[in-house]
């Protein structure tokens, strides 16, 4: 009767509140997905800050500390989103720290030249852009709330990350060299953001079914495919794929095989940095903890004045 009626109010796109009913398994599979979204945009932070020292410019530095400010706020709203399912920020962190929970696999590469500050803001946000405008409309209201104020910032990212690139790819012989190289590195991985093919994605069912998805990882992939291979052209860089060709009768591009098996060895903790990140993560973690433990005796000190 509940889940009926839970189902029912899914349909009619009515969104659910944290305190509304919902099935366990529900509210399971958003606080798996939001956390790790969190843990994504924090995570995130490593290969750009590894460039905010020796940014080229002033300006270029000004925007790139801007950016990396904003996905630490965007892993705050979705850490926050998530507590309200019921879950502690200490326990979600700790759970990335035991690896049981995961992050996305982009940020398991290495960023080796400026130029990859332009490959991960064109094309990391610009993929995150497309799966974010997307889950603007999932169910689960404050996620869905989230993903308005994150996207708005995502697109200011792709555009600073595309303007590196144009610049680069106009400038010197060594410069454009630089930036197809970081479009060389960062292509796949970046389409490997989206996941599992639909056939290969055991979490996608339910998702769709509760709308907490609102387009399968294939359909979202393919849409930032359509919308990037444009780009790369205006700015005259090749996309490394010898398979990719306008399709008449589809209307999309069609494109070369992923390698799934670096896929899932990058998933499953054996990427390139998988321990890098996570080991930064721990010290920087630990790092603060007595700013965490100087703001609760704060609070404890607060309560005591106000009772
Ligand atoms: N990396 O059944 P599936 C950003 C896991 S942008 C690692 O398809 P689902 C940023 C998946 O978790 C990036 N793991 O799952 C941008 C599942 O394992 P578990 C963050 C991946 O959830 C710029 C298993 O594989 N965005 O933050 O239906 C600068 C089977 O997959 C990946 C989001 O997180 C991957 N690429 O679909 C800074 C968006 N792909 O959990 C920051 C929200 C799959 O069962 N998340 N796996 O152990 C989503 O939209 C979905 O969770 C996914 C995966 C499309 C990622």
């Amino acid at each position: 009767m509940l889940e009926e009626s839970f189902q029912e109010q899914i349909d009619a796109e009515r969104k659910i509140e944290p305190k509304d009913w919902m099935p366990d398994d529900y509210r399971k599979h958003l606080i798996r997905q939001m956390s790790q979204h969190a843990h994504s945009e924090v995570i995130g932070m490593q290969p750009e800050g590894n460039w905010i020292t020796r940014a080229p410019s002033l300006r270029a530095k000004m925007i790139l500390l801007a950016k990396v400010q904003d996905e630490a706020g965007h892993g705050l709203y979705l850490y926050s989103a998530t507590e309200t399912l019921g879950i502690s920020r200490e326990e979600l962190v700790q759970q990335l720290h035991e690896e049981k929970a995961k992050y996305s696999s982009i940020f398991n590469y290495p960023t080796l030249s400026w130029a990859d500050m332009g490959a991960i803001g064109w094309l990391v946000d610009g993929a995150a852009i497309v799966n974010q405008v997307s889950l603007q409309r999932t169910s689960y209201g404050p996620y869905s709330r989230a993903m308005v104020k994150i996207c708005k910032e995502e697109s200011f990212h792709q555009r600073q990350g595309y303007e590196i690139m144009a610049e680069m790819a106009k400038g010197t012989a060594e410069q454009k060299e630089m930036a197809q190289d970081a479009l060389n590195r960062f292509w796949w991985p970046s389409i490997m953001m989206f996941g599992p093919q639909d056939s290969d994605s055991p979490r996608t069912g339910n998702a769709m079914k509760w709308k907490i998805k609102r387009q399968t990882n294939d359909e979202l992939r393919q849409s930032f495919i359509d919308k990037t291979v444009g780009q790369a052209e205006v700015i005259g860089l090749t996309i490394p794929d010898p398979d990719l060709k306008w399709n008449e009768d589809r209307g999309h591009y069609d494109f070369g095989e992923m390698n799934w098996e670096e896929f899932w060895s990058v998933v499953n903790g054996n990427g390139p940095c998988n321990k890098q990140r996570l080991a930064h993560h721990k010290k920087a973690h630990d790092d603060g903890e007595w700013v965490r433990n100087a703001a609760k005796e704060y609070a404890r000190k607060q309560e005591l004045l106000l009772n």
